[in-house]
């Protein structure tokens, strides 16, 4: 595998990609914003995979080290969270018509959840860096979920950790039943979209000041 010098200037595209993209991602929530409208995202965080989970993952796939860059999608990763699951689409229509970005892969775990309960809707797009060099094409992950599937995700993925992906069968039932919990409250939450919109769009008037835009 890499030296450590080796590794810095192998992720430094992978650094400026999801530096790059959180800008942009967290722009067009601005632009909702900007017009009074609806955004479908919530919010945006980006991070590079630490190499030790670079290095596990290759590992655990058989993925020798010269495959990595092709074969580890999701070096570099950026998740867009969206209040409600009918979002995820709009965000996923955006992404296929940004043309700074060509999506190569789409995976959908909302209509297909995987067995561990996870929901998300995985893009993995192929991203151009400028760089001193010139230009270099990185992979980059990006996950679109509701704030429902993040919250599961988020616990689900501290317990693996925890337990080192051996979860005790009580933990695991609970997970299981947070996770149907967590699709209802999806469920609950379209039905009174509308609703909650109407009230976000009248809320954000009045805490409007003069100079906020
Ligand atoms: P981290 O810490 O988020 O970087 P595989 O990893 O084998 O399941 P693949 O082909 O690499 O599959 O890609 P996939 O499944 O599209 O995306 C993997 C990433 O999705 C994971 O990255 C997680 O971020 C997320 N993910 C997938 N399945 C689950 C799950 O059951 N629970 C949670 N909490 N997250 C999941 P990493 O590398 O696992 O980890």
């Amino acid at each position: 595998m890499m030296e450590h010098q080796q590794w810095d200037s192998f992720l430094a595209p992978y650094y400026q990609a999801v530096e790059e993209l959180k800008v942009k991602f967290r722009g067009m929530r601005s632009q909702y914003e900007r017009e009074d409208m609806h955004s479908p995202i919530e919010f945006v965080t980006g991070r590079v995979k630490p190499v030790a989970s670079i290095i596990n993952k290759a590992n655990q796939k058989g993925i020798s080290a010269s495959k990595i860059e092709e074969e580890i999608q999701d070096i570099a990763g950026l998740r867009m969270m969206c209040q409600f699951v009918e979002d995820i689409r709009s965000v996923v229509n955006m992404l296929r018509n940004r043309q700074d970005l060509e999506i190569i892969e789409e995976r959908d775990y909302i209509t297909c959840k995987k067995d561990s309960g996870y929901r998300s809707y995985h893009v993995v797009a192929k991203y151009p860096v400028q760089t001193v060099n010139g230009e270099k094409f990185v992979l980059v992950e990006i996950q679109i979920r509701t704030l429902a599937m993040n919250f599961w995700a988020t616990i689900e993925h501290s317990l693996n950790y925890k337990y080192s992906g051996n979860l005790p069968e009580d933990i695991n039932m609970r997970l299981q039943r947070a996770a149907e919990a967590a699709y209802r409250l999806d469920e609950e939450m379209s039905l009174i979209r509308e609703e909650i919109q109407e009230a976000q769009a009248v809320f954000s008037r009045k805490t409007d000041t003069p100079d906020s835009k």
